[in-house]
């Protein structure tokens, strides 16, 4: 062992070291050991160093816009972490235009946008010709853009509700030039926690085969862990064990993002949501535990930008990007900005002495700034 980690490392963090240093997986116990050990800095480095073996030091952004295209949503009273679902009458409720969605999309392709993000709620009342609608439209106006769009949770709702096997759903959004899943929905996947926070929602295997199957029609898309209500480290490291196999099995995931619970105009206001100190720990797990996932998103917005970029010294190799709009974290209390320059982004990833990349939607690099 290097005589300096030597010096820092606790005794007792030394097997983890020996792992990650011969590439070999940690175990479940492992994830729980690391979850509640006391000396976060050396968790720190153990992540520091599983991220510059495993993937090296560039960290990646990309120019992006977010739509939220509707907040209405079927689950507003069953996902009890949430503060964007609302019912169709609620005064607060919306649902875009498809030229509305266009005219925002154009704005943002002059600033050169390689992607747009877009989840909603679970509307009622929409035809499946509304999301095939506003993909090609977009897809129609901007032909280079990349569209990543729904989370598992949507495909799911769209199958059932418009009687059509995953397939289907799949074959017709990918006609009309939709092109990757976001993460969003995992929750948490052990039953324990996820009856408490969304009883009733999307199981956690549907979730995962929602993604097997997308990934075996060679469509990729990243995964989630909300974070930070009442789940215990054992569910954390049961969560992450789950995306360990699929991503084994398919290969399919790009990236994982930890996404910390923000308690405002929520059914959990009780709770006091996350520390920097637990963002910081579930960051460095999901880095050790995940050795099959190449990026591990700091999602400024969840996390603020001061908090993203102190995590890129704990495992996170990706701080999402210019974003440019957002709603469902906004609206539970993120006093994060509403967008961030490609300047900011680059300055904080440099702040970290780390190497700026801005990525396509595959992650292959476009550019590393001057
Ligand atoms: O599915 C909702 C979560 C997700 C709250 O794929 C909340 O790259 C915390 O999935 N506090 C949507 N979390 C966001 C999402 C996402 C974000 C950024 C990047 C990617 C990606 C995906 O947000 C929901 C839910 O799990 N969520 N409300 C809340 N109050």
């Amino acid at each position: 062992m290097a005589p300096v980690i030597e010096a820092l490392l606790p005794r007792d963090l030394y097997d983890i070291y020996e792992k990650v240093q011969a590439g070999e997986r940690l175990s479940g116990a492992d994830g729980v050991r690391i979850l509640t050990h006391p000396n976060l800095a050396a968790i720190g480095m153990l992540a520091d160093l599983a991220r510059h073996v495993r993937v090296g030091d560039h960290v990646y952004y990309n120019n992006a816009g977010y739509i939220n295209y509707s907040n209405v949503c079927v689950l507003h009273n069953v996902c009890k972490f949430c503060a964007f679902g609302k019912t169709r009458d609620d005064p607060d409720a919306y649902t875009f235009q498809i030229e509305e969605m266009v005219t925002k999309a154009r704005a943002w392709a002059s600033a050169g946008i390689t992607e747009i993000h877009m989840v909603g709620g679970l509307h009622p009342d929409l035809p499946f010709e509304y999301y095939t609608g506003f993909l090609s439209a977009i897809k129609r106006a901007l032909p280079h853009v990349h569209l990543k769009a729904f989370t598992a949770v949507e495909i799911d709702f769209f199958a059932r509700k418009f009687k059509l096997s995953l397939d289907e759903v799949l074959d017709r959004l990918q006609a009309a030039g939709h092109g990757s899943i976001t993460g969003g929905g995992a929750e948490q996947m052990h039953p324990e926690v996820h009856d408490v926070i969304c009883k009733g929602k999307m199981s956690a295997e549907r979730y995962l085969e929602v993604h097997r199957l997308a990934h075996r029609r060679g469509i990729r898309s990243n995964a989630t862990m909300l974070y930070g209500t009442v789940e215990e480290p054992r569910h954390v490291v049961y969560h992450l064990e789950r995306l360990r196999e699929l991503q084994d099995e398919t290969g399919g995931f790009q990236c994982f993002v930890p996404l910390a619970f923000h308690p405002t105009n929520t059914e959990l206001a009780h709770l006091p949501g996350p520390t920097g100190w637990y963002d910081l720990r579930i960051m460095a797990t999901s880095r050790l535990l995940l050795d099959n996932f190449r990026y591990i998103k700091a999602y400024w917005v969840m996390m603020s930008p001061r908090m993203a970029q102190v995590s890129l010294r704990w495992g996170a190799n990706d701080v999402d990007g210019t974003i440019r709009e957002e709603r469902i974290y906004h609206l539970a209390g993120s006093t994060s900005p509403l967008e961030q320059s490609e300047r900011e982004l680059v300055d904080l990833i440099r702040g970290a002495g780390l190497i700026p990349a801005e990525r396509d939607p595959y992650y292959r690099i476009l550019k590393i700034p001057a």
